[in-house]
């Protein structure tokens, strides 16, 4: 990459992504629309990233955070507060170039056994034939792990992540945990993650925000297969990776 000069001795790093663009575009986010079953879902070529978890994790809280909008996903003390899948457009000048979806969560023990299937199906369904899913974050309460339910949706999607789906375990509430546990947490995620990313993530304390809208943001605006660059004589710098 050849670095064109700059006038300003502050000017930011060329080699690393600016969080603030991230940021930036994340804020431009506003509701679309709310399917309360799959087939109402509209058909959408534009890089969804789907917010999956059980229930009471964070998705809600964690999509306020990070597009810092108070209210724009409903979150609640109340398990099961999100009952339809709620998508949100992206795009800076109003021009949508994502979609961040929230979805019910799972595993609430006073939902009854039919509609707790019911909904797994969906959500199986979801995972498997979104056609422009491009990114699952899955949220999950460091304090309880990765429980079944959330194992069971890693086998669903395991092979779309083989054909190049992203995939991060999201370590929610970690203001709720000291650094030791924190760590603790971070490696046994990473472990059953397999090949994912896993980031320790705190809306209260605005903790792991940058990174997290890093990832989102790098996630929806690379290409999927790109060909190889044109500057062929590139060195290896870190765009390269990015
Ligand atoms: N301490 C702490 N509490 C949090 C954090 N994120 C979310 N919560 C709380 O966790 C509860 C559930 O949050 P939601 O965002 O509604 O969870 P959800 O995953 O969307 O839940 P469903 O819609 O029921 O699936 C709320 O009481 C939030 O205030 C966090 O980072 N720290
Ligand atoms: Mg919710």
């Amino acid at each position: 990459m050849t670095h064109t000069p700059t006038t300003s001795s502050t000017a930011p790093r060329p080699t690393r992504p600016d969080p603030k663009i991230a940021h930036s575009w994340l804020h431009t986010a506003r509701f679309l629309t709310t399917a309360p079953q799959l087939e109402h879902l509209p058909a959408l070529d534009l890089p969804e990233i789907a917010f999956v978890g059980r229930s009471n994790a964070g998705k809600s809280t964690s999509i306020n955070t990070l597009t810092q909008q108070k209210r724009l996903a409903f979150a609640s003390k109340t398990p099961g507060r999100t009952q339809s899948i709620n998508l949100f457009a992206l795009g800076k000048q109003g021009v949508t170039d994502a979609v961040l979806a929230d979805l019910p969560g799972y595993g609430y023990a006073a939902v009854p056994k039919e509609a707790k299937l019911r909904w797994q199906r969906v959500m199986a369904n979801y995972l498997v034939t979104r056609e422009n899913l491009r990114a699952v974050v899955l949220l999950c309460d460091p304090r309880l792990g990765l429980t079944e339910l959330d194992e069971a949706l890693l086998e669903i999607i395991r092979p779309r992540v083989e054909d190049g789906l992203k995939f991060l375990v999201l370590l929610t509430k970690a203001d709720k945990l000291n650094r030791a546990e924190a760590n603790k947490a971070l490696s046994i995620a990473k472990l059953q993650a397999g090949g994912g990313e896993v980031r320790l993530f705190s809306a209260l304390k605005k903790q792991g925000l940058d990174e997290v809208a890093l990832l989102l943001w790098n996630w929806a605006h690379e290409a999927p297969a790109a060909p190889p660059a044109a500057d062929e004589g590139a060195d290896d710098s870190d765009d390269a990776q990015r």
